[in-house]
């Protein structure tokens, strides 16, 4: 809990400083060292005890004592200090997409212009296009960027619920009471973003079980409070729902709180059809309870085998289901390898090696490091001469650890026109070449999709990353046409990333589902920029099991020497 308070209060000084107009350096330091601390793998506390907090890097004397003030104190004095001069809603105005230090800072001074909400009141009123360098074009961008704002408070990110729900499960299981708990809801269906967290608990003792749910420390307000349920808000205003049932119907419970309703809804007509009754509670044939204990037996009840609460969405398990057709979904276990992720070498916050040791630690077999090629300055894009040097240090990498395969490549920039970023005769040296779009996303779909395609089309491209662009809360997909760009996936054996990161999960579901049937090939990735982003490998597994992969579906669960990647081999 400490590392993201002070990742947090690091993030926050950094844009401040930003909009105060200070040097670039200062900034990027205190970004880094919160990117840093946060990807520690122990408790920051124990860290601090050890007087270890100067072996993070990025972090001397200075920002020693501000943790270590953080740690003892839960705040610290130099960003309330910075607070007087710049007021808190100015930040949050950051998060707004196309709204950037220098442009709060002109609203600020100019309008005095201190939150979203009056930032929303002033584009609408047409006060902004009065503006130096701004216009009706700016004030349409700024409304539009609000509305992805908006959009992006509503929904939690799968990563942070999932954070929140451990958080509440693993003090909840210290009750004695508890017999068992689960998440339910959409976080038990891995949604890609969850409005609020359901828990689901059996015990004989329900009112002690809420009594305590409701004054546990994270609570801010209760909401609702009952005998067997209660919700209530966390400090940062997400709501928790919990239900206490017993042991003979937290089967039917968890199935009817797990979803989605379509689910429930079609299940519901289904037991009608066959003469039975479905409810919270189990299922029934006449007054007599056939099914209630367990999920498994709720569904056998029906005459369907279990579906998993991946597929709970009414996009046709049931007859899947009753043909004995369900897809044997693919686990985070199948996962041999992952192959797409940056180091220091560009905007990475590890090194090769940092990434290895923690790669060996999850057992995989193979890793590629990816990192941004020539074009892309402001990512630290490395050019032809930098590619050599990385290349040296994988090869002593992969001679210090032979336990792990540790692949050379980059994720190589599509240009506007679908050009990739370097030559064909320096991607040809490379075991695997990524292409991405980093720019240009507002182009028109046709020609974005001829990018694409272009990109497929060279012989090098074993891999376009997160396909479609799209980040939660600050941009939409681009205009792709996806048919078109799966057609000449399946025509030139590119495959397609679901990107496992929280914000993109590129690939989604419905998408995923449509590359398999177009016959292409997936490989899940996490695009990590430190060792910590590596575990987000889950978030994109869960993608792919939400799109009914199968093990044979995804690329990187085969080991390393059936791995039948484009273009991998080709090279030493
Ligand atoms: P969310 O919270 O919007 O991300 O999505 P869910 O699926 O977690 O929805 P939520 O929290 O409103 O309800 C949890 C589950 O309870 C939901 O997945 C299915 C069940 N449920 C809720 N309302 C209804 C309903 O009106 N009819 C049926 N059949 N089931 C419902
Ligand atoms: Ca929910």
């Amino acid at each position: 809990m400490k590392k993201a308070l002070i990742a947090k209060i690091f993030r926050d000084i950094a844009e401040m400083l930003e909009i105060k107009g200070e040097n670039f350096f200062r900034v990027r330091a205190y970004e880094k060292a919160a990117q840093n601390v946060e990807s520690l793998p122990d408790d920051i506390e124990a860290f601090a005890k050890e007087d270890r907090l100067k072996d993070i890097p990025g972090v001397g004397k200075d920002l020693e004592e501000k943790i270590k003030e953080i740690i003892s104190t839960g705040k610290l004095k130099y960003l309330e200090e910075l607070k007087k001069d710049i007021p808190e809603g100015l930040l949050d105005m950051l998060n707004v997409p196309g709204v950037g230090p220098k442009t709060a800072k002109l609203l600020y001074e100019k309008l005095d212009i201190q939150d979203v909400v009056m930032l929303e009141r002033m584009a609408h009123a047409g006060k902004i296009r009065g503006l130096p360098g701004m216009g009706e074009k700016t004030e349409e961008n700024i409304l539009a960027g609000i509305e992805l704002f908006k959009k992006g408070r509503e929904r939690l990110d799968l990563k942070t619920a999932q954070d929140v729900a451990d958080g509440f499960i693993t003090r909840l299981k210290k009750l004695k009471d508890v017999k068992k708990i689960n998440p339910a809801g959409s976080l038990r269906r891995m949604k890609e973003s969850v409005k609020d967290i359901d828990i689901l608990i059996s015990s004989a003792k329900p009112e002690k079980i809420i009594q305590a749910f409701t004054e546990l420390e994270d609570v801010r307000d209760v909401i609702a409070k009952g005998p067997t349920k209660s919700s209530v808000l966390t400090k940062d205003g997400i709501q928790v729902d919990v239900r206490v049932v017993d042991g003979s119907s937290y089967g039917a419970a968890l199935l009817y709180f797990t979803g989605s309703k379509e689910h429930n809804i079609k299940l519901r007509r289904l037991a009608i059809k066959k003469g039975l009754k479905l409810n919270e509670y189990g299922v029934f044939k006449g007054e007599k309870m056939i099914a209630g204990k367990t999920e498994d037996r709720m569904y056998k009840a029906m005459g369907l085998s279990y579906i998993e609460p991946e597929l709970r969405e009414d996009r046709g398990e049931f007859e899947a289901s009753l043909k004995g057709e369900l897809p044997n979904l693919v686990n985070i276990g199948d996962i041999k390898g992952d192959l797409h992720m940056h180091s220091t070498w560009s905007d990475g916050g590890s090194s090769i090696e940092e990434m290895v040791i923690r790669s060996r630690e999850l057992g995989y077999e193979y890793i590629a490091i990816t990192d941004h090629s020539q074009g892309l300055k402001i990512a630290g894009g490395l050019n032809i001469r930098e590619l050599d040097l990385k290349r040296k240090e994988i090869e002593r990498m992969n001679k210090k650890y032979k336990d792990i395969k540790i692949l050379f490549g980059s994720e190589v920039d599509i240009d506007s026109d679908g050009n990739l970023d370097y030559p064909d005769s320096v991607l040809k040296e490379m075991d695997i070449v990524i292409g991405a779009i980093h720019a240009g996303f507002k182009q028109p779909g046709a020609i974005i999709t001829k990018r694409i395609i272009r990109a497929c089309q060279n012989k090098y491209v074993s891999i376009i990353a997160h396909p479609t662009g799209r980040l939660w809360g600050s941009r939409n997909a681009y205009d792709v046409d996806l048919e078109e760009v799966f057609k000449a996936a399946g025509d030139t054996n590119t495959a397609f990333e679901i990107n496992s990161f929280p914000q993109r999960l590129d690939l989604n579901d419905i998408n995923s589902r449509m590359a398999k049937a177009s016959g292409v090939k997936i490989v899940i990735n996490t695009d990590s920029h430190v060792a910590g982003h590596l575990d987000m490998m889950r978030f994109g597994v869960a993608v792919a099991r939400r799109g009914w992969l199968e093990k044979k579906d995804v690329l990187n669960t085969a080991a390393f020497d059936k791995l039948t990647l484009k273009n991998l081999g080709l090279t030493g």
